[in-house]
């Protein structure tokens, strides 16, 4: 038996640094890393039996091609060979017909590492494929915090160990980021208090000290009705100001005056009293630290918000202090030269862009010019995550579109391919990772052969490049070989030297990071810009929520067993798992339903079924779901078939949590079922489930 080093791949802030046991060809033990320095050996439960994902029996173990309907899930099996020969020649048609923008890569976070996230860029660059934009998480969060504060780094997650009030933010730590427990619970030892703003009373929330119950999408009239107490009594920083800071007079003639506590009161449903004591909890603190997660980014107003909750740290002066600051998602990546992957001097001018929040009108649009003919999807299962399914699975089963999955799992989206590819995992690769919650970044090398014919995506979309005739030395270098580039590349990447040998040597890495950078504030204007004259509009302020014509606002939030769809393999983790609806008694009595009753949640974009949990955890007037489920682990349609492809103000973001539903009893029971009964029972729409709009 061998110990050796990995990192988790999966799209989560952590990035734990692994010690995977290995003996002859298989992973036996996962466990944490004592050296990492966030995560600091300990594993969330999901991880903990990484080995079940990768010794898992449902591992696709070589490449197929379907026999059966779309979505049915039938295949039969062929050589690498046959599949990357047909891929090429379907292709190869569809250019000639209509243009390589017919064909659209659809792809996202199923693994972080940078080489194997990326790998199909430089190849769909050089087709002259369809560009798509990765949206579907927060690129209104990303939008908002650079609008306010550039490129100005993120405070470090340890720094909350200094501070004396701690404000996690639309975060569910406990599911969502769970090594910052240790940073936080290292200030409460120290006296730090704990606020916690989000919808529901989450575990998060349980945890701290102080909960904040807003109303779905709308943390913007959140924080201008704390920024006008703040200014009201005289809790802000005026030299902090007057030094860093543009444009807070202007908010404060122009916007706090509209947003007095009872006004945001209205809007958030959290009673006047309330927020003017999260003002002075925050205004009174020496060094409040502030940790936005996205769940309230989501929304219409989604990069509105996070510029004014951008605000409270600059009224406060957060920044300079020991402590103190703002943590909105850290940007650990920018160490490397990520283009040395992604290619992008590769690709052809004035080729389109696809938002994948769009997938099912892009899918199922007739008037679209070229029409897409071709999906190739790896690392994501958009059947499953994207939002408004009926329409991507109207798109996925249209019989004109060839549609290539790259997984390690027969997913939902899987099982509408035309052919499927075995994926490995991360065990089965090499990578090099870095973190969006903290700075430490860390090489993995393969440590166990690739189970079954499965191929990394690296390795894939050279043997697609050759396939297509593209005669470019870039598609003869090994995964590794751009590893290594990479960690070459932090030279000139970042400003202070990076540990080489250690990070050649599969080491979690640290990145230096400079002297007072949290107050190096990396905007044109070298100041925090609360009005940014570039960015319309130029001084931010409180956008509603789309909301639909439907009784209960739904959020759905992650679910500490599952990350996303990924996990739903896993049956010790999903075994009690069909979708819950968790909802306030009284509402349930209003609508005479009880405890553990089948009920459908419905739209007009669907309905989708749960089983109901009656908890006063859920506010009156809302309904809260947890994990995006597979299909087969659900009584009908998982939250998806309820969401909208509507778009963020700015980013072009999902807007997941911006959703209505009437609730009420299902007319029959069905049992947790198995895919095909559940896809039957779609057909019938005896439940109205499944309906699909188009
Ligand atoms: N166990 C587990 N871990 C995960 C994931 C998972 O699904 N499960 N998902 C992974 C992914 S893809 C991401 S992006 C990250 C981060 O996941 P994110 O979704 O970016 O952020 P979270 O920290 O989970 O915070 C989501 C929280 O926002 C709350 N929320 C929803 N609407 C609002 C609102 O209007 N206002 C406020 N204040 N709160 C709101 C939700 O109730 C939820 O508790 O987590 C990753 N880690
Ligand atoms: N209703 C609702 N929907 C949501 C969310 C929500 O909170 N509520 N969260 C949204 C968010 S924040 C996100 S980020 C998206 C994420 O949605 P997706 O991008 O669909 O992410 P996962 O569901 O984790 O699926 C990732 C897939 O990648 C596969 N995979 C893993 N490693 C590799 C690899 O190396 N190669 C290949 N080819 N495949 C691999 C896994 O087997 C898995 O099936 O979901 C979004 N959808
Ligand atoms: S999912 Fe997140 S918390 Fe769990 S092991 Fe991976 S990085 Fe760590
Ligand atoms: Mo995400």
């Amino acid at each position: 038996m061998e110990i050796k080093n990995s990192v988790c791949p999966y799209d989560c802030p952590d990035c734990c640094g692994l010690r995977v046991h290995v003996e002859g060809r298989h992973a036996t033990r996962v466990e944490g890393d004592p050296s990492h320095p966030f995560t600091r050996g300990t594993l969330c439960p999901k991880m903990a039996h990484y080995e079940r994902t990768v010794h898992n029996d449902r591992r696709i173990q070589h490449p197929m091609r379907r026999i059966g309907k779309k979505g049915e899930g039938k295949f039969e099996r062929i050589s690498w060979d046959a599949a990357i020969e047909e891929i090429a020649a379907r292709w190869k048609r569809i250019i000639a017909a209509d243009g390589a923008e017919a064909i659209l890569p659809y792809s996202y976070a199923g693994t972080m590492g940078i080489v194997q996230h990326g790998a199909g860029h430089a190849f769909f660059a050089r087709l002259g494929a369809s560009n798509l934009d990765r949206t579907i998480c927060s690129p209104a969060k990303r939008a908002g915090y650079k609008a306010v504060m550039g490129d100005t780094r993120c405070a470090a997650p340890q720094e909350a160990q200094e501070s004396d009030c701690i404000v996690l933010w639309g975060c569910s730590m406990i599911a969502t980021d769970i090594h910052f427990r240790h940073d936080v619970e290292a200030a409460r030892k120290k006296g730090a208090r704990v606020l916690c703003i989000d919808t529901y009373e989450t575990k998060t929330a349980q945890y701290a000290d102080e909960f904040f119950c807003v109303k779905p999408g709308t943390d913007g009239a959140f924080a201008l009705g704390v920024l006008h107490v703040l200014a009201r009594e005289g809790l802000t920083d005026e030299a902090f100001i007057e030094a860093h800071v543009t444009g807070w007079e202007a908010l404060k003639e122009r916007r706090l005056p509209h947003y007095t506590p009872e006004r945001a009161a209205a809007e958030t449903g959290v009673p006047a009293a309330e927020i003017e004591r999260f003002a002075r909890l925050y205004g009174m603190a020496r060094a409040p630290f502030i940790r936005t997660g996205s769940g309230y980014s989501r929304y219409a107003g989604g990069a509105a918000a996070t510029r004014l909750i951008a605000c409270l740290p600059a009224a406060v002066g957060a920044y300079a202090r020991r402590g103190g600051g703002f943590l909105s998602s850290i940007s650990g990546g920018k160490a490397f030269d990520r283009d040395i992957v992604h290619r992008p001097d590769l690709a052809k001018k004035g080729v389109r862009h696809i938002n994948m929040c769009t997938l099912g009108n892009v899918l199922t649009d007739a008037r679209l010019a070229p029409r897409v003919r071709s999906l190739y999807i790896y690392a994501s299962n958009p059947a499953c995550t994207a939002p408004d399914q009926n329409r991507v699975l109207a798109g996925l089963s249209r019989g004109d579109l060839f549609t290539v999955v790259h997984e390690r799992f027969l997913t939902d989206t899987a099982r509408y391919a035309d052919i499927v590819l075995p994926a490995t995992s991360s065990l089965e690769h090499d990578d090099l990772y870095y973190s969006y919650g903290h700075y430490t970044v860390e090489r993995a090398r393969a440590v166990i052969p690739p189970v079954g014919e499965s191929r990394s995506n690296w390795a894939v979309f050279c043997a697609l490049a050759h396939a297509m005739g593209i005669k470019d030395a870039f598609f003869d270098q090994t995964a590794d070989a751009l590893v290594e580039a990479l960690i070459a590349s932090a030279d000139r990447a970042w400003e202070l030297p990076v540990d080489k040998a250690r990070l050649a040597a599969c080491e979690p890495v640290e990145l230096p990071l400079p002297a007072g950078y949290k107050m190096d504030f990396l905007t044109p204007s070298g100041k925090i810009e609360i009005e940014n004259p570039r960015v319309e509009p130029a001084l931010p302020d409180y956008i509603a929520p789309y909301g639909d014509a439907a009784a209960f606002a739904l959020v759905s939030a992650p679910d500490m067993r599952i990350l996303d769809s990924s996990f739903c393999e896993r049956e010790e983790l999903t075994r009690e798992g069909t979708m819950v609806l968790m909802m306030h008694p009284a509402d349930a009595a209003r609508l005479a339903l009880t405890d553990g009753a089948e009920v459908v949640c419905e739209n007009a974009r669907g309905a989708a079924r749960f089983t109901l949990k009656c908890t006063p955890r859920v506010p009156v007037g809302r309904v809260v779901t947890e994990g995006v489920w597979w299909q087969a682990l659900t009584k009908g349609g998982n939250v998806n078939r309820l969401t909208a492809q509507r778009l963020t103000d700015s980013g072009g973001g999902s807007t997941f949590y911006d959703v209505c539903v009437d609730v009420r009893a299902a007319r029959c029971v069905w049992g947790r079922g198995d895919f095909a009964k559940n896809v039957e029972t779609d057909k019938e729409g005896e439940d109205g489930y499944g309906r699909n709009p188009t």
